[in-house]
């Protein structure tokens, strides 16, 4: 972009966000969950499973070759991880893939993904499933996502617990699990430059600067930019060190589903003004 047709504004402000919400998709700082893909180690620790739990190696994992299968025969079968989530803990989520395959789509087949506290109790109830909800058999198979927020146990040790009980009038129904992983953000990922008056100095007439705004905040006050409402603002300034012109270039990612909102704002002119 070109500066030449703003160069009486000598100082500038530079404003970015995301315009839309928070997504769980974009997040990703600390991973807490250990051999997520069951590809190994397996077994006590990280995860700790009652006896008849298996983790085949064949065409029903989803990712690369091992997954956590339950199931199969009757009575209860369950594995479960713990995991201490920060204190200082922004968010955090839970994500999952399963597959049920079930040769008499076994309505007393059970299935039931949980969040226990280390003594065993029930602090929540992810997702339940029975042979009813059977996926096709085919190569490779039918996994399906799911997600969950895990921020209210922010400070609590908790079990990701996979839980199986086929019953004896049931079909032998093998639920499926791979790809488990909870990723957590911490108030050490909030941007630095996320409040206006903690923006970040730009020196010089030459810089790139990186950053990343998951957990940038509007914070009170501030105004919309360029008639859009914004959600997630980082700051930077930059006082052009001479009056010749100068040239912006910004690249940046970001999950589908989100827009991006650039501009400039001047505070020494006593006006805004916004460019995109
Ligand atoms: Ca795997
Ligand atoms: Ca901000």
């Amino acid at each position: 972009m070109h500066l030449s047709d703003i160069t009486f504004m000598r100082k500038f402000l530079f404003l970015a966000g995301f315009l839309t919400s928070f997504s769980f998709a974009a997040l990703g700082q600390t991973q807490l969950i250990q051999d997520g893909d069951f590809e190994s180690p397996i077994f006590s620790p990280p995860w700790n499973a009652s006896p008849g739990v298996t983790v085949p190696s064949d065409t029903g994992a989803r990712s690369p070759t091992h997954y956590l299968s339950l199931g199969h025969t009757v009575g209860l079968q369950l594995a479960y991880q713990t995991i201490n989530l920060p204190t200082n803990t922004i968010a955090a989520a839970l994500y999952y893939y399963y597959n049920i395959i079930s040769p008499g789509a076994s309505a007393v087949d059970q299935f039931h993904a949980v969040i226990r506290r280390t003594d065993g109790s029930l602090l929540a109830t992810v997702d339940s499933r029975t042979g009813l909800n059977f996926d096709q058999f085919q190569i490779p198979p039918v996994y399906h996502p799911i997600a969950f927020d895990l921020t209210p146990y922010a400070g609590q040790a908790i079990r990701i617990s996979f839980e199986a009980l086929d019953d004896v009038t049931g079909s032998g129904t093998a639920f499926n699990i791979d790809d488990v992983s909870v990723w957590v953000e911490t108030t050490a990922d909030i941007p630095p430059n996320d409040y206006f008056t903690n923006r970040t100095v730009i020196t010089n007439n030459s810089a790139v600067k990186f950053g990343t705004n998951i957990f940038a905040t509007k914070e009170p006050g501030e105004p919309n930019h360029a008639g859009n409402q914004g959600g997630k603002s980082l700051w930077w300034t930059w006082t052009a060190p001479t009056a010749i012109e100068h040239r912006w270039q910004h690249l940046h990612y970001a999950a589908r589903g989100l827009q991006w909102l650039f501009g400039f704002e001047s505070y020494e002119v006593g006006r805004r003004q916004w460019q995109r």
